[in-house]
């Protein structure tokens, strides 16, 4: 773990602001081995904390103002004024993202507290790739929520911040689950977690000390802000309705009970299992739906639009915009979570190459399925299983970011080399600094100013 980040922002918040900070906070990026686009319905997912992380130093400070240095983003001082609905800085800025966080703290209290939190002083370093899939938003969040909650001793239970954050950060304008947050507030050195959602749970799964994870950056920025943020929340609103389709496919089967999200189906009423929920989704569905055929087979065009709008997604799109894949993203989300079922077995008894064979299954869902890889990830996954690793697939959202892959730790040297000098990679990629080993690390926490 990176001590030299924390250092780094302590000191230039000396020289910044002209005085020590009283305390510094360091929040995991992560990697997703298993289980994606599974979280915001309902079903599990598998990921580790990383020892790449974001570090604040901060300080308390009279006024609400907050003012923050950001290392990564130029040397100016920023500032905002707490308040219950912060105004946003500019689509992508991040900035929002400690807004995201701090106003997700205050959206808990109640008005008295509320009006009575003051603000303070930060400087944030960090070294988690952007828009990578490693999750350095969810970082920064998590890491401004605590800052807050520090500078007022304030303390709130784990998961209870975490599901907090999941909501707060929407107010970037993703419509995400609730996987990064969770595993930042929650990771633990040498072990991977299932993480459950609504309720939040989350186990540790030991990992195997021979193997390794090594990441492989593709180079290809997935912006949030941009067209990636259009295409997570259009997969989102496409999950939501092949809910209500399969709800209609259940009421015809007699099912008096309704489900929000497919994750639903696991409890009571319904009791289903992972096989069966798997089942229905390739049953009951088919692949695409046009706009007209969702609002006929939904019954009324409001629901529709409702659902849109809730993404993000304005109007009406018509039959000339847009299909609507319910079928291939739930089949992929359904056998994804029969995934990470499996796969969390197969870590418990040691069984990697197996592992392996899930990831690359897990890949080839998200290609064909889900459809949120692009040629650059599926040449890196194809040249790793080249290069000797025993899986590999995307990680996090998709649309560009890095490939996990697991390798043999007495292997890693050897598979570094032959990804760094595979001929058919461009010099950019093959660059040290974008393909590189991660360990499990602990969750986000706080430190003393040395
Ligand atoms: P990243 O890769 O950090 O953008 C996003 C979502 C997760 C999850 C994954 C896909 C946010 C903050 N994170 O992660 O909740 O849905 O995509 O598995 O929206």
């Amino acid at each position: 773990m990176s001590d030299s980040l924390l250092e780094r922002a302590a000191d230039e918040f000396r020289r910044q602001y002209g005085i020590p900070a009283a305390f510094c906070v360091r929040a995991p990026g992560r990697v997703n081995l298993l289980g994606e686009h599974t979280d915001y319905n309902g079903l599990p997912v598998l990921p580790m904390a990383i020892d790449r992380c974001i570090a604040i130093a901060a300080r308390p400070r009279d006024g609400r103002r907050v003012r923050a240095v950001g290392l990564d983003w130029g040397h100016e001082i920023e500032s905002f004024e707490l308040a219950p609905a912060i105004p946003k800085h500019p689509q992508g800025h991040w900035m929002n993202y400690i807004k995201a966080g701090m106003q997700g703290i205050l959206a808990k209290l109640c008005p008295d507290e509320r009006e009575g939190m003051t603000g303070c002083d930060m400087v944030i370093a960090g070294n988690i790739p952007a828009e990578a899939g490693l999750s350095s938003s969810s970082a920064l969040v998590v890491a401004s929520a605590m800052t807050l909650l520090h500078v007022h001793h304030r303390t709130v239970g784990r998961l209870t911040l975490a599901e907090w954050m999941a909501e707060a950060e929407w107010y970037v304008g993703t419509r995400g689950g609730g996987m990064d947050q969770a595993v930042c507030l929650l990771g633990q050195p040498d072990h991977a977690l299932q993480i459950d959602f609504f309720p939040l749970r989350a186990q540790p799964v030991s990992w195997p000390k021979e193997y390794a994870v090594v990441l492989c950056d593709s180079g290809v920025r997935a912006k949030k802000s941009e067209s990636a943020l259009r295409a997570y929340n259009f997969r989102s609103a496409e999950c939501r309705l092949a809910a209500r389709l399969l709800n209609q496919a259940l009421a015809r089967n007699g099912w008096e009970s309704q489900f929000q999200r497919l994750g639903d189906l696991l409890r009571p009423p319904f009791h289903f299992s992972y096989t069966e929920i798997r089942d229905l989704a390739e049953s009951a569905l088919r692949d695409t739906y046009r706009y007209s055929e969702l609002v006929q087979a939904l019954g009324e065009e409001s629901r529709v639009i409702e659902i849109l709008r809730d993404c993000s997604i304005p109007g009406d799109p018509g039959d000339s915009g847009p299909r609507f894949h319910c079928g291939k993203r739930y089949r992929h989300v359904a056998r994804e979570a029969l995934r990470v079922v499996k796969s969390r077995e197969l870590l418990d008894r040691g069984e990697m190459e197996a592992f392996g064979e899930l990831m690359l299954e897990g890949h080839a869902s998200a290609r064909d399925d889900f459809e949120i890889s692009c040629p650059p990830l599926d040449q890196l996954v194809r040249i790793a299983m080249e290069s000797g690793a025993v899986g590999a697939r995307l990680t996090g959202a998709g649309f560009g970011g890095c490939t996990v892959n697991v390798v043999r730790r007495d292997q890693v040297k050897e598979f570094l080399a032959a990804v760094r000098s595979h001929p058919g990679l461009p010099p950019s990629i093959t660059h040290p600094g974008m393909i590189f080993p991660v360990n499990a690390a602990p969750a986000a926490a706080y430190y003393p100013i040395s």
